[in-house]
């Protein structure tokens, strides 16, 4: 049965899900849940997820939110179709965790609050702050100077492979790149932006964006 995907395909979070699941080229139906009509804060909806937000998953008698945990299940439920998404030791296993626990925390903190100043806040008629933006730059920018130095040494945030460590970024860098006007910050660091060309070229990637109509 495939599995189902309450969200939006515009959505950043709901794209990580559908990146992992095309990569994985698992069979599943995206139920819209049309955020600009607060359908995510419905009853209904509050019953699959208690904190109103996309995505939420349906695998069987399986229902589970937040997105890094939903790509982890995925990827672990099909070991067979790319084993290498979740890393194949138990050290390589550990950097794959330490990059999406970086991204989460480190990086996605810093785009979420500059995407609501800059994205979101304009579309309800809300006064963006740009002291929080400026502020959130400059500490974007250390952090992407973290990247710049790890990706000196290797193709990839986890290793020499792409895994879901790269995978999860792939939602946050469209947005600073093409929606926040903050594409610079990944074009003036040289292995950031050969990264970056190289893990938004995947075909998985291609076809959300083509899925999101972006
Ligand atoms: N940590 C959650 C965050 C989910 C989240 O923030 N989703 C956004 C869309 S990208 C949302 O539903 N926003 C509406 C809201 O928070 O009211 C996850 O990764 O799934």
């Amino acid at each position: 049965m495939a599995v189902k995907v309450y969200g939006a395909a515009r959505a950043a979070c709901p794209q990580r899900v559908l990146a992992c699941l095309m990569e994985l080229e698992v069979e599943f139906e995206l139920i819209h849940v049309d955020l600009d009509f607060g359908e995510h804060k419905s009853p209904e909806f509050l019953t699959r997820q208690p904190f109103g937000q996309v995505p939420v998953i349906e695998d069987g008698d399986l229902q589970l939110y937040e997105s890094r945990a939903i790509i982890r299940y995925i990827a672990g439920k099909y070991p067979d179709k790319n084993p290498k998404l979740l890393g194949t030791t138990l050290k390589e296993k550990a950097m794959v965790d330490q990059w999406l626990e970086v991204e989460a925390h480190n990086f996605n903190d810093l785009v979420y609050s500059i995407v609501l100043q800059l994205l979101v806040f304009p579309r309800m008629g809300r006064q963006s702050d740009m002291a929080v933006v400026e502020s959130c730059k400059l500490k974007l920018e250390k952090v992407l100077d973290v990247y710049e130095q790890r990706l000196s040494d290797s193709n990839y945030l986890a290793g020499s492979y792409f895994t879901l460590a790269d995978l999860t970024h792939l939602p946050g860098i469209r947005y600073l790149t093409q929606e926040a006007g903050l594409g610079y910050l990944v074009a003036e660091r040289k292995n950031v932006a050969a990264w970056w060309e190289d893990i938004s070229s995947r075909a998985a990637w291609k076809k959300v964006l083509q899925m999101a109509q972006i």
